[in-house]
């Protein structure tokens, strides 16, 4: 293992973001030193090196940050060149992944997290209706760029788009635990759902999987904070 320097990983074990970089860096055999953050008491450290939004996921390699994931997954595949490539080689290819990859976290991630949020069972009908209707293109992306194979980057292993939309499959799980929601449903979205299968199969995926029940758990805290503050309008 080669890290060229010294690599730390600021994150959470739930934060899908955090999840992202960490299998970047699981894919391309980096070492590093992880360091889980409280996002309710934020350190030194933390703030320091992501002052713009005090969020994780940083990579700081040989004393400089790096933040926002993709920025990050970019940096490492940009970086750690030896290796095989996370983003597609292709030109066009590498401007499609990017934009399937923007579209999972303007997109994708707020109307899960909507699921999430919801305060009554209606409101959360609502918000998987919604989630589904964003999810849907990506069956077709799947399609037209997966080639026939087993994953979004055209290949029989993971790429950035993998890992853009994999980081959250996660928290869907937990989704489906908490609430019975399904958001990658085989019945609307069969390659994707299968995709999700194999996806969560992978060793870079199982390499930085959450401990169980840990997503239950932080979302009853987030969930108990939204109500807080939801009472105190
Ligand atoms: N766009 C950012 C999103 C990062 C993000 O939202 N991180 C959350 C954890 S999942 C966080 O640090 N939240 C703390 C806060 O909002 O104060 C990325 O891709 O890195």
């Amino acid at each position: 293992m080669d890290s060229e320097g010294d690599v730390k990983v600021l994150g959470t074990v739930v934060s899908p973001f955090a999840l992202r970089v960490r299998m970047a860096l699981y894919l391309k055999g980096v070492s590093y030193e992880y360091l889980e953050q409280d996002l309710f008491d934020k350190g030194e450290l933390l703030v320091a090196s992501n002052p713009v939004h005090k969020k994780v996921p940083v990579l700081i390699h040989g004393g400089k940050p790096v933040c926002e994931s993709l920025a990050i997954v970019q940096y490492v595949d940009e970086f750690w060149a030896g290796t095989a490539s996370i983003l597609p080689v292709d030109p066009y290819h590498r401007a499609v992944a990017r934009f399937w990859a923007a579209y999972v976290d303007d997109k994708v991630f707020p109307a899960w997290i909507g699921i999430l949020r919801a305060a009554t069972e209606e409101e959360r009908d609502e918000k998987l209706a919604a989630t589904l209707a964003v999810v849907a293109p990506m069956e077709d992306a799947f399609t037209a760029w997966s080639d026939g194979k087993a994953f979004f980057s055209g290949g029989d292993s993971v790429g950035y788009l993998d890992l853009a939309l994999g980081c959250q499959l996660f928290w869907l799980e937990a989704l489906r635990s908490m609430f019975g929601v399904t958001v990658i449903d085989a019945g609307r979205t069969p390659r994707l759902a299968a995709w999700a299968e194999r996806f969560l199969e992978t060793k870079a995926a199982k390499a930085v999987a959450p401990p169980a029940n840990s997503m239950e758990e932080y979302a009853g805290k987030l969930r108990a904070i939204w109500a807080a503050a939801a009472a105190a309008k």
